[in-house]
């Protein structure tokens, strides 16, 4: 971390300050110029087409525990609002530039991964030895495909991989920067669970971080120790019963704030694209005013805000100058008469979770969501092209 700020730094320089330090201390991840080419190939070609083209960021970032990373700290987050986004803004005629945590839902193939079935049972032997799909899946499966087939073909989708909360920042400002040729038909939406905290590089311990002393003891005993003390410490470790685990015994993991870059990203990395960022809460009372808190430090277009347990029936856009706005996917109250339909902009608070229907919506909110990103986006460009700047 930043310690031992020279005072003569004026404040504005500090956002600056702290981007050198932190990518100079955190490795890129190994495939960057692999991914750079790859972004940069297909930026120039929209822009040059003059398309519009959303850099949609999805999933989790892992915070590795040690440098050849045996365990890392991870997040809930399966990529599903990212993955199903990608799929209605290429409805929209965007290019999308998915960059996402390796191994969480891709557009189209979400159909069938990480489904409660497993995608073996969607398929079934044909004639000769054939692979078809089931009779019941045919007609979906051909229709995903298509779409799919239509966007990979036509060069409108480009899939890049991260892993771990310093990969998505590499790769995040390097494809931001990139996107500069695009001026305001560039969108960035931010909807990847980005941790807030890590383990800075000086603190990460090269190897597996060991459970028990037996490591220690080895490396004694090869540089003269007794076999006595290898024995008594390895019996020891902390998967014994003991109730009381001493601290020396336990893993406490101490972990530094991740920069907030987002400053950086609507000021220098990408100044003229329009920014979108996600704001996830848990407690409801809390939600609109973070997000509001986040429009106004970082100064960017939109903060759509959700909670951890309605976030597939309702967000909350909240930008300048305009009063929020809840996007809802229609339901019937849960217990309630049949035919109560609750749903639209009118409620201006969160909904209570129990009165949700149990599963998943009818309607992908995703499905309302890019329409109504979409329309701004459209003013956004009208402003700076008027303007001639944001
Ligand atoms: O990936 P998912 O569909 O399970 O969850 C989506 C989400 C809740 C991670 C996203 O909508 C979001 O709020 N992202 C930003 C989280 C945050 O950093 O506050």
């Amino acid at each position: 971390m930043l310690d031992n700020i020279p005072s003569e730094i004026p404040p504005e320089n500090l956002a600056a300050l702290a981007e050198d330090h932190y990518f100079a201390a955190n490795p890129p991840p190994r495939d960057l110029d692999k991914h750079v080419a790859l972004a940069r190939d297909f930026i120039d070609y929209h822009s040059s087409a003059g398309r519009r083209l959303v850099l949609i960021t999805s999933g989790g970032t892992t915070v590795p525990l040690e440098k050849q990373t045996v365990r890392f700290i991870d997040n809930f987050s399966a990529g599903t609002r990212g993955a199903t986004s990608a799929e209605y803004f290429l409805e929209a005629g965007y290019a999308v530039l998915f960059l996402h945590r390796q191994f969480s839902l891709l557009p189209f193939s979400r159909h069938y991964s990480h489904a409660t079935d497993c995608f073996l049972d969607f398929l079934r032997e044909g004639p000769n030895g054939s692979v078809v799909a089931r009779d019941e899946d045919t007609a979906k499966m051909l229709h995903v495909l298509r779409k799919y087939r239509d966007a990979r073909d036509r060069n409108m989708l480009l899939l890049l991989p991260f892993v771990s909360i310093s990969d998505y920042l590499h790769e995040l400002r390097s494809v931001a920067q990139l996107m500069r040729p695009l001026g305001p038909r560039g969108l960035l939406y931010l909807a990847a669970a980005v941790s807030d905290f890590f383990v800075p590089p000086e603190r990460m311990s090269e190897h597996k971080i060991q459970s028990t002393s037996a490591a220690d003891v080895f490396k004694r005993n090869n540089n003269g120790g007794s076999q006595a003390a290898t024995e008594e410490e390895e019996t020891f470790d902390n998967f014994d019963s003991s109730p009381s685990v001493p601290r020396s015994k336990r893993l406490v993991i101490d972990l530094d704030p991740v920069p907030k870059f987002l400053k950086n990203l609507v000021e220098g990395w990408s100044p003229q694209g329009m920014i979108v960022s996600f704001k996830l809460e848990t407690d409801p009372a809390i939600l609109v005013h973070k997000a509001r808190y986040s429009l106004d430090r970082y100064q960017h277009h939109l903060v759509i805000g959700n909670l951890l347990s309605t976030r597939k029936w309702e967000v909350v856009f909240v930008s300048p100058g305009n009063p929020d706005h809840w996007i809802r996917v229609p339901f019937r109250k849960h217990g309630g008469e049949s035919g109560t339909s609750v749903a639209g902009t009118e409620q201006d608070e969160p909904i209570d979770p129990k009165s949700l229907p149990e599963g998943e919506p009818e309607v992908e909110i995703e499905s309302l969501i890019i329409p109504a990103v979409q329309e701004l986006h459209s003013k956004y460009i009208r402003t700076v092209e008027d303007k001639g700047q944001p």
